[in-house]
């Protein structure tokens, strides 16, 4: 078994967890994943590191085949539907993935059962019959989420047969009280039933050491979960189940039973890159000189740190990942978000309703990201957040310093005269804020990243306030040519330190600036006669009625919410 030394990386495998394909991707899935994986990626890459950037909808599961029931439609119709809109809203947003490919695909079956069968001929699995509950009327095995209960750990109605969403406990279906099929709503009964097991406590040992000794560093809410499983030790978990859609189990006998979705939805990242490329993928999963970093939301820990990992390592030739930074969520409005009640923002609705505004969504989550502790996006914070930081910090100071520019200089930049104490307090501030940047990003503080990059636009501001260089222009042009100077050489550095984060916006300040994007370490110099183009606005004011028509959307959602449950 193979995994990282302390060398630096040749190259960086970076993953966003797979989304089910059961519905649409909302706030929470971005706040989440998406945008910190996004902005870590973006960095990496501008820093000229090798990166690749996998992504894909997880096509499998109950998730998926109770949505189609309810739809009365095929799985399958479920899967094509929702990748399609996911793709395509990831793709508008400026999630920048190297591939974004699915798990229903033919790819991906090929790996998955391949990858099982390693493990079944390495006789890395226990194969056990037990007994689990069956729904007569329906006829099928109750698996997972089939079957619903009352909580035994904290009461709550409706629990799972996996999970219990409201206290967040990881269930057994024979653990639930008073259980029911969620298919026909009878009272199941049990059969015996055979399964493939991965014996994880045979992992317990070399896991302990391997998370709690060597990955320290790990986010303290990784970390914590990690220890916490641990600690009450592993047991085998069953990698199959009684289900008809999914990858089929690939050994004779097997029919009626395909791989349990969180044992082949993983995989889908080994798939997804072998699809990217076909010729070299194994250099990213086989070679210790690759980081492998997993961004994923709190419900997705185990199967990250613990299972997965297990897997990698029965199976042998695969690195393991270097660090998993996991989020928690990010509540709405007060609430939880709930893709079955409509509590959401959708990403697809929202890039309809609000043409140009990709930036100030990822400025919003980005800033407000549930990073350590859960978190509440409202509409009122994002109003607030776009006027007085990115219209009044950030466009006010490109508007002003490009404005300035043009009046007195005929856009040109003007030439740097003699500098004084405080200019070179400013010039010397630039490189510090761009470490703090950089330490943040490599360490997945991402809100503190983006506050820091926020303060170049504030320095930059501050600078103009402190100059007045509009006071200057009938006694001292020189004065003026050296501030404005600056003041680009501070715009232009924004378009590197902001580039992770707004990536729409840097572009339009790219133009503006006339200037070619810029690598991480260029130290961008525009030199003086430079010709910039025309100042653009890069951000607009949000009045009161943008807040009011979508708070108006989601009233209805808790109005239809509340007539459902009085029925
Ligand atoms: N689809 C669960 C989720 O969307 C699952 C993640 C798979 S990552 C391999 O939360
Ligand atoms: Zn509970």
């Amino acid at each position: 078994m193979k995994y990282r030394t302390d060398k630096k990386p040749e190259r960086y495998l970076v993953t966003s967890a797979l989304p089910y394909a059961n519905g649409p991707v909302h706030i929470g899935h971005l706040a989440g994943v998406y945008i910190p994986a996004d902005i870590y990626v973006r960095y990496l890459r501008l820093r000229g590191y090798d990166v690749k950037f996998i992504g894909g909808s997880d096509e499998h599961g109950v998730p998926i085949t109770i949505k189609a029931r309810k739809d009365g439609v095929s799985p399958q119709d479920v899967v094509d539907r929702y990748h399609k809109i996911i793709k395509e809203s990831f793709e508008r947003f400026g999630i920048s993935f190297d591939v974004y490919s699915r798990t229903s695909s033919a790819m991906h079956h090929q790996t998955a059962a391949d990858f099982f069968r390693t493990l079944y001929n390495k006789g890395k699995f226990v194969e056990q019959t037990s007994e689990q509950y069956y729904d007569d009327e329906a006829k099928q095995f109750l698996a997972d989420r089939y079957i619903t209960g009352i909580c035994p750990k904290c009461g709550a109605n409706n629990a799972y047969g996996d999970q219990c969403e409201v206290c967040g406990s990881t269930l057994s279906p024979l653990e639930l009280i008073n259980p029911k099929s969620a298919i026909s709503g009878s009272v199941p009964v049990l059969k015996p039933t055979s399964h493939w097991y991965l014996p994880l406590d045979h992992y317990q040992e070399f896991l302990e050491k391997w998370i709690l000794e060597e990955h320290r560093e790990w986010k303290t809410n990784v970390y914590g979960q990690c220890k916490s499983w641990l600690d009450q030790k592993l047991q085998p978990r069953a990698v199959s189940r009684d289900l008809a859609w999914g990858v089929p189990v690939p050994v004779d006998g097997a029919e009626g039973k395909v791989l349990y979705v969180w044992f082949d939805a993983p995989i889908g990242y080994i798939s997804n890159t072998r699809e990217l490329l076909p010729d070299n993928w194994e250099l990213y999963w086989k070679n210790e000189n690759t980081r492998l970093v997993h961004f994923i939301g709190k419900d997705n820990i185990v199967f990250h740190c613990i299972v997965f990992p297990a897997m990698l390592t029965a199976h042998g030739d695969y690195i393991l990942p270097d660090n998993v930074p996991a989020n928690e969520f990010l509540n709405l409005e007060g609430r939880k978000i709930s893709t079955t009640n409509n509590w959401a923002v959708w990403l697809h609705e929202y890039l309809d309703e609000m043409p140009d505004k990709e930036d100030v969504l990822r400025y919003v989550l980005c800033a407000n990201a549930p990073e350590t502790k859960d978190n509440d996006f409202t509409w009122k914070d994002f109003q607030t957040r776009n006027n007085s930081e990115l219209v009044a910090v950030l466009g006010n100071f490109v508007n002003r310093a490009m404005v300035l520019v043009h009046k007195y200089f005929d856009g040109k930049v003007p030439a740097q005269n003699e500098l004084t104490d405080f200019d070179r307090e400013i010039l010397a501030e630039m490189p510090i804020i761009r470490a703090d940047v950089e330490t943040n990003i490599e360490t997945f503080h991402f809100r503190e990243a983006l506050k820091r990059a926020m303060d170049l636009a504030r320095l930059g501001n501050k600078y103009l306030a402190d100059t007045e260089p509009w006071k200057l222009t009938k006694t001292d042009m020189n004065r003026v040519a050296t501030i404005l100077h600056i003041a680009i050489q501070i715009c232009a550095d924004l378009t590197s330190v902001l580039a992770p984060f707004l990536p729409f916006t840097v572009s339009k300040l790219q133009k503006m600036l006339n200037a070619a994007p810029l690598c991480w370490d260029e130290c961008s110099r525009l030199p003086a006669g430079h010709q910039l183009a025309l100042p653009t606005l890069l951000f607009e004011k949000i009045e009161d009625k943008t807040v009011e028509f979508q708070m108006d959307k989601l009233n209805k959602s808790k109005q239809n919410l509340n007539s459902q449950s009085v029925k």
